[in-house]
């Protein structure tokens, strides 16, 4: 009886470990990039996991036979010896001793993806070959630091002490109100689909003190913009016993900290292929929402017809404000309206008008929400009622305050729109794996 004793043993090696294996017969397991014939000799170009490793063909290096079954796209074992780059400093080769093909395609691919990056194709062509894109390796990097930026989220706020947890998608209510909730029918009865996990994360407050959630969240968006998805993933925090909601931007700071040192770090080839501008990130501006609206004024001489939000023009003059005046790629703006903020956001006391909120905005756009919440019972339900909400369907998430729960907040950081401005992409779809939009369901 065979027994799986959770060791897996591969006889091939990664790319990363050509470097300690000069001068030995090694194998390397990835798919055929590009084949380049030379005279008397071939480049052999494979694309593993996360590399494009050189292989050479010639008959001075075996007796091995390249012939014309081995083709672009086939996936592959290949055999050789280990030798340094002599064109390329720091970088490894293989002389190829043998190719054993583990599969073949059977059609040649659509697109030509060996090149140094995709041809220019509309962005809907695009996303219907997603899955083929993704194979050219500059394309496939945006994904590869999209994981470093939840991953650096998940570690910093695992060493801050947060508890990670998962919460339901299917809700029995909207947490963020307005008109993008998708209805669902669950046995007969009207569902949702979760907005974001806000009750959720809260009433883990009194168990955990500190929780966070990397997760798809789902907004029925009826307009097609540059910046909306109907599925995103959200990183969510929230946090017990804070002092005001300062605290939260502050953790969101050091957070953002950690995640562009991860990339330095652990990503270098991606930031490079991707031509990436790593922001500044010392420390982070704060202005209150009234002096940026005043700024706006009389700095950028715009006129303002809606002083309850920002519009994307004026986001963005916020950002080339923060830039000029504290060459900041961040800035947070904070006290928010009441009337725009959901009903779980708690009112300045000096000037109930205003909420104890925040915004963060990366190179002059929206990538963050977040605020001090309500923790006094008979504070929430007045608000609620004051906003004509039936208190009684929330019986659920007010067990919350009703029962006890330490002064909290928390934010909501949306992945694929820190990735999109990372990147300087002009569309959230590029930053989303396969995006889903008012006409898109597919891939
Ligand atoms: P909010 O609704 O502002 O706040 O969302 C938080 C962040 O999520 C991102 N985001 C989106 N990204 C892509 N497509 C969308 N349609 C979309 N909508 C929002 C943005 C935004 O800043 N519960 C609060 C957060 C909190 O207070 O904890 C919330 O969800 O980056």
């Amino acid at each position: 009886m065979e027994k799986i004793t959770g060791n897996l043993q591969k006889e091939s090696i990664q790319y990363m470990e050509f470097a300690k294996n000069v001068g030995k017969i090694v194998s390397i397991q990835g798919i055929i990039h590009r084949i380049r014939e030379m005279t008397d000799f071939a480049f052999v170009i494979l694309r593993t996991s996360r590399d494009v490793v050189q292989c050479i063909y010639s008959p001075k290096f075996s007796n091995y036979q390249l012939d014309e079954k081995v083709q672009e796209g086939c996936s592959v074992t290949v055999t050789g010896l280990v030798v340094q780059d002599q064109t390329r400093e720091g970088r490894y080769e293989l002389q190829i001793h043998n190719i054993a093909i583990l599969s073949q395609p059977a059609e040649p691919l659509p697109l030509v993806i060996n090149k140094k990056q995709i041809d220019n194709i509309a962005l809907d062509l695009y996303l219907n070959m997603r899955s083929v894109v993704l194979r050219n390796p500059k394309e496939r990097a945006v994904f590869k630091l999209q994981e470093g930026i939840a991953r650096g989220f998940r570690e910093y706020l695992l060493k801050q002490n947060f508890t990670e947890i998962r919460t339901p998608k299917i809700v029995f209510a909207g947490a963020e109100g307005g008109a993008n909730i998708f209805k669902l029918d669950y046995f007969g009865k009207q569902v949702f689909l979760a907005q974001s996990p806000q009750f959720y994360k809260q009433m883990m407050i009194p168990i955990y003190e500190r929780v966070f959630e990397i997760a798809p969240v789902f907004r029925a968006e009826h307009h097609d913009t540059s910046r909306h998805l109907n599925e995103y993933i959200s990183m969510d925090l929230e946090m017990g016993f804070i002092n005001s909601f300062y605290d939260i931007m502050e953790i969101e700071t050091g957070a953002l900290k950690y995640i562009f040192e991860l990339l330095n770090h652990e990503y270098k080839n991606e930031l490079e292929l991707l031509n990436v501008q790593m922001p500044n990130i010392e420390s982070i501006p704060t202005i209150k929402f009234m002096d940026a609206k005043d700024i706006i004024i009389h700095k950028f001489k715009k006129k303002i017809t809606d002083f309850k939000d920002f519009d994307p023009e004026e986001e963005q003059l916020l950002g080339k404000w923060a830039k000029k005046e504290f060459d900041s790629d961040f800035l947070f703006v904070t006290h928010y309206p009441s009337e725009k903020r959901p009903f779980y956001a708690m009112d300045d006391q000096n000037n109930p008008a205003y909420t104890c909120s925040f915004d963060l905005l990366f190179r002059g756009i929206e990538i963050t929400t977040g605020g001090q919440r309500i923790h006094d019972y008979h504070s929430q339900v007045a608000k609620m009622q004051a906003r004509g909400m039936q208190v009684a369907e929330f019986e659920s998430y007010l067990m919350l305050h009703k029962y006890g729960v330490p002064p909290h907040g928390g934010l909501g950081l949306g992945l694929e729109r820190i990735t999109m401005h990372l990147l300087g992409f002009k569309n959230v779809r590029y930053a989303s794996l396969f995006p889903r939009d008012l006409h898109r369901v597919t891939p």
